[in-house]
């Protein structure tokens, strides 16, 4: 029987092409995200190139309620969950503290905290009761470092960092392996666009220098998840070779 991938946020960027990636390796796949169509089109797509089964589940992570009654629509053809991708996030604005909108910050600390923890009391008693899974987050940079203008992101991020450690310890003795990738700079997202709600001008951030893709951050999570069972790689930091840090990015074109 094939694995089954669980992947939060598959209906664009990292997200999708770990998605992608999971599937073209025969893994059955269970993708999720707000926009049906989104994932219904991308659904079809994998299903008929690489021969998986395809589950699509619409909702709102940073509800409990939708979680919870999402979650409880899988049927039990579709379980165990072999790997959980946290992968759903998202950055809003770019504010001094001062000048921050409370809105978004709800947003972001509902979105990449709780519904990553969400996710993750939901999925892992079924870990811990067969004693075998992967749980792989989707960190930053964000959550290594801070930088101006960065303030609620980065301590969501630096949230996730702390979570990817604190559910290891939890977890480790049931034999589930937590793991973390924490890139820089990705495109082939629609991060910043998200960010800055639509306004193309400012979501330019990748014109003058190559940052890693989004192809790239997919690669990275398969290979975590395909170690043998007795090798855990628990965090990968990655940018593109021409950014060191959050802010010492070599802008001298791609
Ligand atoms: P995208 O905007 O391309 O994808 C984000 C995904 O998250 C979408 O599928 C979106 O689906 C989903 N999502 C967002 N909010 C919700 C919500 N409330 N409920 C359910 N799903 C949601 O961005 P990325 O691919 O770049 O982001 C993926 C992860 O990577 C995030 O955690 C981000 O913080 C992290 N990251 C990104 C970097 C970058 O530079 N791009 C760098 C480092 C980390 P939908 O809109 O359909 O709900
Ligand atoms: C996304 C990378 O540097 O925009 O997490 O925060 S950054």
């Amino acid at each position: 029987m094939s694995k089954i991938a669980l992947i939060t946020g598959a209906s664009a960027g990292i997200g999708k092409a770990t998605a992608e990636r999971f599937a073209k390796n025969g893994y059955d796949l269970i993708i999720t995200g707000r926009r049906r169509v989104k994932l219904q089109q991308f659904a079809k797509k994998i299903t008929i190139k690489y021969a998986v089964r395809v589950l699509d589940l619409t909702f709102d992570i940073r509800s409990f309620k939708e979680v919870k009654k999402a979650l409880s629509s899988i049927k039990s053809n579709w379980k165990p969950i072999d790997v959980l991708v946290n992968n759903a996030g998202l950055a809003k604005g770019f504010h001094e503290i001062h000048e921050g909108i409370i809105e978004d910050w709800e947003t972001m600390i509902d979105t990449n905290v709780k519904g990553l923890l969400y996710m993750t009391r939901l999925i892992t008693p079924q870990m811990v009761k067969r004693k075998k899974g992967h749980i792989i987050n989707i960190a930053s940079i964000a959550g290594k470092e801070v930088y101006p203008k960065g303030n609620v992101y980065c301590a969501s991020k630096h949230a996730v960092d702390a979570l990817t450690k604190a559910i290891r310890l939890d977890l480790h003795k049931y034999n589930i392996r937590v793991s973390q990738v924490a890139p820089g700079h990705v495109e082939e997202t629609e991060f910043a666009i998200v960010r800055f709600e639509g306004d193309e001008k400012k979501a330019k951030i990748y014109e003058d220098f190559t940052p890693v893709n989004a192809k790239d951050i997919s690669k990275i999570v398969y290979f975590i998840a395909s170690q043998p069972k007795h090798v855990n790689i628990q965090d990968v930091l990655v940018m593109g070779t021409q950014q060191a840090s959050s802010n010492s990015i070599h802008r001298s074109g791609r």
